[in-house]
């Protein structure tokens, strides 16, 4: 960081919520504030907890510390209607008419990737009280993720652009979110793609559009962490996926905890997202912890994607 950028002229994220009505920006704040002290936290809670969470997934130490840590951080404001968390089984619903939001929580999105010190993070959805959840995500009023990396960085859309922040370490910006990206957009054309293993159970047509994204020359970046890898996709530009394979026809991702909030951000810096065919953010949710299918990246990638997708007779029994 440059001294310059230490002084006066840089805008803090604090500054930049004001441009939001007071109570989404003070419940913007707070999250950032609790993933503060869950992120200084990490190197004296690592470990695997011995539960598994409603997906059947392990859950580590600070998965259920975290978890908890959010709920009780998030639930004091007063702001909190419903609150739905991808480690907790049901709904935390909060007492009837008070609260103005609800909200989607991925507390440590990537855990696995703790262990060997790679990325992961937060990842919220927020919706007025009056949008129980779970929701669809073209109702979402914010989206915002947390990424723990070399730099912790946020990024949040109120629908009016994709803004990113980076939590400085030293003198007047300690622990202080400040703006590094405002109105994000995805450069054109795109350079890299992520897409998780396990290509024999790839869908034929998946596979042959990676092999056209690759005959095109994306460079290859996958890091197992939704947040980080999708990170790249808004950086770089390309595509990321979490796709619908033979054994495994809704993917891995949850459409409320993971696929609509990030979608939200992916389409508000000029992005597309597809369940294979349509905007994640259409899907009209049947469970809490459904998972779909993801495709997310730069509009003529996934427009690409789902011609060739239409083509293939079975298309809709993807999601
Ligand atoms: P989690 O919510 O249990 O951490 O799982 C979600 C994570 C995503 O961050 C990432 O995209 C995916 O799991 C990686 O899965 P895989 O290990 O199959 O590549
Ligand atoms: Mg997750």
């Amino acid at each position: 960081m440059s001294e310059m950028s230490e002084m006066s002229e840089v805008i803090t994220l604090h500054e930049h919520l004001r441009e939001l009505d007071e109570e989404l920006a003070t419940l913007i704040s707070r999250i950032c504030e609790l993933s503060i002290l869950i992120r200084r936290e990490l190197p004296h809670r690592l470990g695997k907890a011995g539960t598994v969470n409603i997906s059947g997934e392990q859950q580590t130490k600070i998965d259920v510390w975290a978890n908890d840590v959010f709920i009780d951080g998030l639930l004091s404001t007063g702001l909190i209607h419903q609150l739905a968390s991808e480690e907790s089984e049901d709904i935390v619903e909060y007492e009837e008419g008070t609260g103005a939001f609800n909200i989607t929580l991925d507390p440590l999105d990537g855990s696995s990737n703790i262990e060997s010190n790679n990325l992961f993070g937060v990842i919220c959805g927020i919706y007025d009280a009056s949008t129980p959840l779970p929701a669809r995500g073209r109702k979402l009023k914010a989206a915002l993720t947390i990424l723990y990396g070399p730099l912790t960085t946020m990024m949040y859309t109120a629908k009016r652009g994709v803004h990113e922040f980076v939590k400085g370490r030293k003198h007047n910006l300690e622990d202080v979110y400040y703006l590094v990206n405002e109105h994000l957009q995805i450069p054109s054309p795109g350079k890299v793609y992520g897409v998780p293993s396990n290509r024999e159970m790839w869908l034929p047509e998946f596979r042959h559009f990676i092999a056209l994204l690759e005959r095109e020359h994306y460079g290859l970046r996958y890091g197992g962490s939704f947040i980080g890898d999708t990170n790249q996709v808004l950086h770089k530009g390309g595509f990321f996926a979490y796709p619908a394979y033979l054994d495994r026809p809704h993917g891995k991702l949850r459409l409320q905890f993971e696929c609509n909030p990030m979608s939200l951000i992916v389409e508000e810096a000029g992005g597309k997202s597809s369940v294979g065919m349509g905007s994640v953010l259409d899907v009209e949710p049947t469970s809490l912890h459904q998972r779909v299918p993801l495709y997310i990246g730069n509009v003529e990638l996934i427009d690409q994607m789902e011609t060739l997708f239409a083509k293939c007779r079975d298309a809709r029994l993807y999601y």
